[in-house]
């Protein structure tokens, strides 16, 4: 018999890293997401946060876990937004001894094998920005008009705030553990997409070093995309309030917990 010892529920494979994924109508794309995300990154643990999806992706997230230790599930009532159920999911993942935390999509349209990449830099920084726009732009299948609401999202925001990143809203990441437990995730108020830009943003002005990554992103082939005219009108309106409220630029020293200031100490991060 293999013995495992738990550590607050978690095996004691302790894998370096976690990829969070939030789900809601996802049933046609998880299977294939986790074949492919440990071809690529076999040694990876992955938290599904389910809000209760009408279509059962619960239930074959549940099947899924239940054939590999690598894969958990935590299942919440009801549909609560992207933010929350990321919010919700790293409040679980914290409770790992993993190093690295990251955020991906399921519907494929981040590819697993960039997790490798994501995971190095940011072991060489605080927060790895996976970007679809750094040194050209790498979109396949989207519409014109979805381009250009994402480019101008992105200009918006530069505009806005000052954040120097070519690609602000991108919601596939990772972040070292003491950038996530310095995020001070039960502040964070926005729910829909600009949770992806309030978290960069608050970092950004703490002093974490951000790097961005160059990704290819994919429309999704199979179910449907959550975006809404109110997601984008609270995006609109969370982005011009940082932009009210705080500088347009970066503290000049480094957090504390930052490996910038690790390695100005002459400490390995
Ligand atoms: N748990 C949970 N997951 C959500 C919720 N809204 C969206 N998601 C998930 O968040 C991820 C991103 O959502 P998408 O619908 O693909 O939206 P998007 O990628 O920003 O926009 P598109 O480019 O149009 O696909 C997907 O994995 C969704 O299933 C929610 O309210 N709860
Ligand atoms: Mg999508």
């Amino acid at each position: 018999m293999v013995f495992r010892p738990h550590v607050l529920g978690y095996d004691a494979r302790m894998a370096d890293a976690i990829v969070i994924v939030p789900t809601y109508n996802e049933r046609s794309n998880v299977e294939r997401l986790v074949s492919l995300l440990f071809r690529h990154a076999p040694d990876v643990d992955v938290l599904f946060v389910d809000d209760n999806s009408p279509d059962h992706t619960g239930a074959e997230l549940d099947r899924l876990a239940h054939g590999d230790a690598r894969v958990r599930v935590l299942h919440r009532p009801t549909k609560e937004g992207l933010g929350r159920a990321y919010i919700a999911g790293f409040h679980e993942a914290l409770q790992g001894p993993y190093r690295f935390f990251l955020e991906m999509d399921a519907d494929l349209s981040h590819n697993p094998a960039d997790i490798p990449r994501l995971i190095a830099a940011a072991g060489a920084a605080d927060v790895a920005l996976g970007s679809r726009y750094i040194g050209g732009v790498r979109v396949i299948n989207w519409p014109l008009n979805r381009l250009i609401l994402s480019r101008g999202a992105g200009l918006f925001v530069k505009w806005t705030t000052g954040l120097p990143f070519a690609d602000p809203t991108s919601g596939f990441k990772c972040y070292r553990r003491a950038a996530l437990e310095a995020l001070e995730l039960d502040t964070i108020r926005s729910n829909g997409y600009s949770f992806q830009v309030e978290t960069i943003h608050r970092l950004w002005r703490k002093g974490f070093r951000i790097v961005e990554v160059p990704i290819t992103f994919e429309e999704r082939q199979s179910g449907r995309s959550k975006m809404s005219g109110a997601i984008l009108r609270e995006g609109f309106r969370v982005v011009w309030r940082l932009g009210f409220r705080h500088p347009r630029r970066a503290p000049r020293a480094p957090h504390p917990a930052s490996v910038a200031a690790a390695s100005a100490k002459g400490a390995r991060p």
